[in-house]
């Protein structure tokens, strides 16, 4: 049980739930803040991906640092849509230690908080990764790490397509993450459909994810990634285009570390007139509903 004063505070419903063992989908907070998703997309897009974890029987845990404590599941997400300070999974202590007012997680501190909480399964947007020009600039997403070192199966549209993405699931391989196509054998590319990349697997139901998980944790190995092509995907061309100018106005800029990612994403949401915060949303929310299915299978693996 947690106690008022334990830096990491579980929602109520949360707890019951994973008591019960009914399925729980954990979700980052960083993509529904302005860092992710400008207003009203990030709201309605929380309200929505919730109401498909419901409408499949779950029950979504959002994570947050909210007055100095680190939530899993929270009654009042208002906090969260304009909060602008990110915690990755290496800010995760002192937001906590500090008693930061608010910080949205990053995909590895949200990982880190599931399992803290005993989540098995997580729903995010595009991963962090290896950035464009990482042979210079060293920028390499801490998400990488705490996927492949945590057990929990993570659901996403692939790593954001502005990263270098070979780069990326080579580094995924290098620390033995199941990178699982799901329903596909290529790996999709965050708001485009094909990545290029062959899927060093493919899945086509939840509980094939489920077997999975569970034959890694027998083994004591880390995370799944199960990769799902977006169901609103921007047209792979003109998603290029963008991107080469949001990353020639971030370079320009000099934006670089945390802020990088936010950058980038705001530049080619204005690029695309809005049609990459469509495809977006649109994506986070189908994963939310991917997510939902495997922790039902988890939850029935389990009885
Ligand atoms: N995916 C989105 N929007 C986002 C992010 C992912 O669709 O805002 C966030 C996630 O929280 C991810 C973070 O963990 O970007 C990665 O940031 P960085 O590249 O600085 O590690
Ligand atoms: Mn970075």
């Amino acid at each position: 049980m947690t106690t008022d004063h334990s830096p990491v505070q579980v929602l109520p419903a949360v707890a019951a739930a994973l008591r019960d063992n009914k399925p729980v989908v954990a979700l980052e907070s960083t993509v529904y803040s302005t860092l992710g998703l400008p207003e009203p997309h990030n709201r309605e897009v929380l309200a929505s991906s919730s109401a498909a974890i419901v409408k499949a029987g779950g029950t979504p845990a959002m994570t947050v640092v909210l007055d100095g404590v680190a939530r899993v599941g929270v009654d009042d997400p208002e906090p969260i849509f304009s909060c602008t300070e990110k915690v990755a999974a290496r800010d995760l202590a002192r937001a906590v230690a500090e008693g930061w007012p608010s910080g949205v997680t990053t995909v590895g501190a949200s990982l880190t908080l599931a399992h803290h909480a005993g989540i098995d399964v997580f729903a995010t947007g595009g991963i962090g990764g290896v950035h464009r020009g990482a042979a210079t600039s060293g920028d390499i997403s801490g998400d990488l790490p705490v996927i492949g070192s945590l057990p929990l199966v993570t659901v996403c549209a692939g790593a954001k397509s502005f990263l270098d993405l070979p780069r990326t699931f080579e580094m995924l391989e290098t620390l033995g993450v199941a990178v699982l196509g799901w329903q596909t054998d290529r790996l999709p590319a965050f708001t485009t459909t094909d990545s290029g990349i062959d899927a060093p697997a493919r899945v086509d139901n939840a509980d094939q994810v489920a077997h999975i998980l569970r034959a890694r944790r027998a083994f004591g190995q880390g995370g799944v990634l199960v990769c799902v092509p977006p169901p609103q995907p921007l047209d792979a061309d003109e998603l290029d285009r963008a991107t080469t100018v949001a990353e020639a106005a971030a370079d320009r800029a000099g934006v670089i570390g945390p802020a990088r990612t936010p950058f980038v994403l705001a530049a080619i949401a204005q690029e695309t007139n809005g049609l990459s915060v469509a495809a977006n949303t649109a994506l986070v929310e189908n994963n939310a509903h991917v997510a939902a299915d495997i922790a039902g299978s988890l939850a029935r693996l389990a009885t």
